[in-house]
């Protein structure tokens, strides 16, 4: 059954298409440095917000067309969605997709009901993925909905929920690793805390430690050579999210050893949550080998919460492409569209438009972020303005040689610094330009 009739395969046009449904950059076999855009963007559509969003907000419901749905969450309306999800991705020609356990099969009356519903819905994900070659970048558990994780899930005060959460994310983990998941995400839900009044910071630390270790110990055993990801957010929906961006995250892996085991899914929206650029957030991340995907979308900069949105900026996707050719590729990561179509836009056909936009705009930034990178525009500026250290005292005090008291005899025979040189930050910014054609 064709849930979207009206909607050929998406192809490639080029750019001086104005075909609302076909891509303009993108062009999944084209070369770029010699590998293939599919490859470099691995790009992922989310369950969560394609297929379950409504398009509700705190001021009334959603009020989204989806003329497939019938209203309820029943496992008849999950299996029904799991056709809709791989039609949907099929025509995009996108290769992966995303998940939380919740998002694709519904809560039974217990625990174990719960798990079976799972196993029911990922047979038949399985099955289309085998038939379309889709396959899953990651799953995740969500910890988050429930009324039972109000306090958080493995921060929580209560030890049960504590316990019920690393069910979840054992069945969970079982099942990512059913379909071939290339990763497994953690991101915080309520992993944090409002108010210090009843909160036992120490101990909620201590236990979101204690979870990751065990969620380690559990993937080793079951052979899940996946990669582990964290994706920072420094608010929403607590006040105080544990795992508040890249350096925190870092220093909280790195206290509790747990570093090896994990590398972040960095979020735009959550990086500009954080008062950080994306590029600074990728390139922490990059510089301390962690950056492992990318949930790929965007903010409002008049509005101060997660809006999710597509993203669109070339000046952005430049710079997200630009730090991943610079790290030798994303890895077993991706780019997935965590992000939403706008509450008024409520029609089937705007998901296309949204994807195939964001799709665009990734390729394209890919495109920019190679011929920057192919004439050493900036690199190459950066190069020359940190030289002072490549010779000299600068090598002296990189290598170790050179000790205070050095320093001291170097700076009193010389008796002043070198002039400094401009930064010529404007001049940059130009540069750049250039290339964003
Ligand atoms: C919420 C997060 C979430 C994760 C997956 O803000 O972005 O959607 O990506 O749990
Ligand atoms: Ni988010
Ligand atoms: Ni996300």
């Amino acid at each position: 059954m064709a849930f979207f009739p009206d909607v050929p395969k998406i192809q490639y046009e080029g750019p001086d298409s104005t075909n609302p449904l076909a891509y303009r950059h993108y062009n999944p076999d084209e070369l770029v440095e010699g590998k293939s855009m599919k490859d470099h963007l691995r790009f992922a559509v989310c369950y969560w917000h394609t297929f379950r969003g409504t398009g509700g907000d705190p001021f009334g419901p959603g009020c989204a067309v989806r003329p497939w749905e019938d209203g309820s969450d029943s496992v008849d309306m999950a299996l029904k969605r799991v056709e809709v999800a791989f039609e949907f991705m099929e025509k995009l020609g996108v290769p992966y997709y995303c998940w939380h356990d919740r998002d694709i099969a519904p809560e039974g009356a217990n625990l174990s009901e719960t798990n079976k519903i799972l196993d029911t819905v990922a047979k038949k994900l399985k099955e289309q993925q085998q038939r379309t070659g889709i396959k899953l970048l990651w799953g995740t558990a969500n910890l988050f909905s429930n009324k039972r994780f109000v306090h958080g899930a493995s921060t929580s005060c209560n030890a049960d929920v504590f316990a019920y959460s690393a069910a979840q994310v054992k069945k969970a983990l079982e099942v990512t690793k059913e379909l071939g998941g290339e990763n497994y995400v953690f991101w915080g839900g309520r992993e944090g805390y409002v108010t210090l009044l009843n909160t036992d910071l120490k101990r909620e630390l201590d236990h979101l430690a204690k979870f990751m270790h065990m969620a380690v110990e559990y993937k080793k055993k079951i052979g899940f050579t996946g990669t582990f990801l964290i994706e920072p957010k420094p608010h929403e929906p607590t006040a105080h999210q544990y795992d508040f961006d890249c350096a925190n995250s870092l220093a909280f892996l790195r206290g509790y050893g747990l570093d090896k085991e994990f590398k972040f899914n960095v979020e735009t929206n959550h990086a500009t949550l954080a008062k950080h650029t994306m590029w600074h957030e990728l390139q922490y991340a990059s510089v301390n080998g962690m950056l492992g995907s990318i949930d790929a979308n965007r903010g409002d900069l008049l509005l101060g919460w997660d809006t999710d949105q597509f993203p669109t900026d070339l000046y952005l996707t430049a710079q997200i492409m630009y730090v991943v050719l610079n790290q030798g590729g994303i890895g077993s990561g991706g780019m997935n569209f965590d992000a939403k179509v706008r509450r008024e836009s409520f029609e089937p056909i705007d998901l296309y438009h949204a994807h195939i936009g964001g799709m665009d705009a990734f390729a394209h930034g890919l495109k920019i972020a190679a011929a920057m990178r192919k004439d050493a525009a900036l690199s190459g500026f950066v190069k020359q303005r940190y030289a002072s250290w490549d010779t000299g005292i600068g090598a002296d005090i990189e290598s170790g040689k050179a000790k205070f008291e050095e320093l001291e005899a170097y700076m009193l025979a010389k008796g002043e610094a070198a002039p400094n040189a401009s930064g010529r930050q404007e001049l940059l910014e130009n540069v750049m330009n250039r290339y964003l054609k």
